[in-house]
């Protein structure tokens, strides 16, 4: 009886508790999604990675939060596909090797493309300079410059330097999807 009443009082909480969150992550091929997907659902870090071919669909349960999560590929020929997964969802993941200098022009252009679409309009962006932990990496204000982050209106745009390989500052990313991210099941 008692734990029939607890399974119900753990129902009516998840009624009002669980908040979903969809998320699209995208950025130019080795900026570490699939890395910063895999620390975000079992802590684990692996440099030996394979490139996404098409996109990846994860579900990962963190406390309260559902977040489902499209991973899509980074290279050149799967980037057609960024606009239609990012449709509808509750943010976007920009996701930039901040220590590969070589390839920030397209990275910003790959951004600001994808950005000017009407259809996402409105949808929050938080870029991330991902892998501060390897020298000559960009800082944040740099990325910003770098990355003409302040050009972009009319919708919340948040960036922030972290490392997937390090956990650093993945506390501070989810936080901020969660506040601006995050919308109730029920
Ligand atoms: N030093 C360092 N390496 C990282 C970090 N995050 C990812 N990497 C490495 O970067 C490489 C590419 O990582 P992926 O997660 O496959 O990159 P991706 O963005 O998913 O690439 P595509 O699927 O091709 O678009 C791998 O060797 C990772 O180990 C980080 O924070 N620091
Ligand atoms: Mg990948």
């Amino acid at each position: 009886m008692a734990s029939l009443i607890t399974g119900f009082l753990n129902w009516l909480r998840s009624l009002f508790w669980k908040q979903e969150m969809e998320l699209t992550l995208v950025g130019l091929q080795n900026s570490g999604k699939t890395t910063l997907v895999n620390v975000v659902a079992n802590g684990q870090f692996t440099e030996d990675m394979i490139p996404t071919v098409g996109f990846n669909m994860r579900k990962v349960t963190k406390g309260a939060v559902v977040m489902k999560l499209w991973d899509l590929g980074g290279q050149a020929r799967f980037r057609s596909m960024w606009e239609r997964y990012c449709r509808g969802v509750n943010a976007i993941v920009f996701v930039l090797d901040a220590a590969d200098h070589e390839k920030l022009p397209a990275a910003k252009a790959e951004l600001h493309q994808l950005l000017e679409k009407p259809q996402l309009a409105n949808i929050p962006v938080l870029v991330l300079g991902n892998k501060n932990d390897l020298p000559g990496a960009l800082t944040v204000d740099q990325i910003i410059e770098k990355l003409d982050l302040r050009t972009i209106g009319s919708r919340e745009v948040a960036c922030y330097s972290i490392s997937a390989k390090n956990s650093t500052n993945i506390d501070m990313t989810l936080n901020w999807l969660i506040k601006h991210a995050t919308s109730g099941s029920r």
